[in-house]
């Protein structure tokens, strides 16, 4: 890869995967509202609101792949929900469309289908069902993304992230946790297989007790190596055991279902 624009560089995730990818494009292009400080050789910092579609088009000018990983990342208003997911989306695929750009990894989330029951196994053909304002815009993002495939060529891996951190730290995390290293290899993936579409992929580790069945991205040769049973005893010391009927456990995606409406609060 020669140049890859790296939206969301000054959170947590692109943080991670600032490190976790040193030396794999000749160039990152880091972007973010929030300056990033610590520069480093091979990378280069271009400050940009997702939501302002002129300064979006002129930062994917030049580039050759987007890991969009930019936006609000969990519950909140409808507007900044608004710039950052729904404009902030529509305006990276505009951007590609418009600068020739062939491949976007999207980071979506598990919250799309956070709904869902815990007692179901989803694949890329289960329905979403979002459990929050913020997993409508990963939907959204989702949809934008297939038109642009549909209709432009712009390919997409939609990976709907779980809990991506260093380790699971709650007795849900056991089934959603991503380790950033896994995150990292699937980046690579996502842009080294010959073909990829337009294509759903669960981003979790290869955890025992994972809701989700990749096998229709299985083309694209990802391989989780690490495991939340590394950390199963440390979990369950820490975070006490639910009542059965605690309506945290029904749903995949836990206090993003049960939460109120954000907008009430
Ligand atoms: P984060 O909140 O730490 O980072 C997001 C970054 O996007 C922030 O640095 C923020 O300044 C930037 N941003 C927000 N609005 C913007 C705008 N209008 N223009 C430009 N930049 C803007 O989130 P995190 O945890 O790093 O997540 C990265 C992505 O992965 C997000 O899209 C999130 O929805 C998704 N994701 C993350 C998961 C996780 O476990 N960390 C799980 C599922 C999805
Ligand atoms: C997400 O989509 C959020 O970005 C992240 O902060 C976590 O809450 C994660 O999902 C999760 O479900 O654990």
């Amino acid at each position: 890869m020669k140049r890859v624009l790296l939206t969301g560089a000054a959170g947590t995730l692109g943080t991670a995967m600032r490190k976790a990818l040193a030396g794999w494009a000749d160039e990152l292009l880091l972007s973010d509202l929030i300056p990033v400080d610590d520069v480093n050789a091979g990378e280069s910092f271009v400050a940009c609101d997702l939501g302002d579609l002129d300064s979006v088009i002129e930062l994917v000018r030049g580039c050759d792949g987007i890991i969009h990983l930019g936006g609000q990342s969990v519950e909140g208003t409808f507007d900044s929900i608004l710039n950052g997911n729904l404009k902030g989306t529509y305006h990276i695929y505009e951007a590609a469309r418009q600068m020739g750009v062939k491949r976007v990894f999207f980071a979506s989330s598990n919250h799309v289908v956070g709904f869902h029951s815990r007692e179901e196994r989803l694949d890329a053909k289960s329905p979403m069902r979002p459990d929050s304002l913020y997993g409508v815009s990963k939907g959204f993002g989702e949809l934008m993304a297939q038109y642009y495939f549909d209709k432009f060529g712009v390919e997409s891996a939609l990976v709907r992230i779980g809990s991506c951190l260093p380790k699971p730290i709650d007795r849900r995390m056991l089934s959603t946790w991503l380790s950033e290293g896994d995150m990292a290899d699937l980046i690579k993936k996502v842009f080294m297989v010959n073909r990829l579409g337009c294509t759903v992929i669960y981003g979790a580790s290869n955890n025992p007790w994972s809701w989700w069945d990749n096998r229709h991205a299985n083309f694209v040769g990802w391989q989780p190596k690490e495991s939340s049973a590394t950390f199963e005893q440390e979990v369950l010391a820490n975070d006490p055991l639910l009542d059965d009927d605690n309506p945290l456990l029904l749903f995949q995606g836990g206090v993003f279902a049960t939460a109120g409406h954000f907008e009430d609060k």
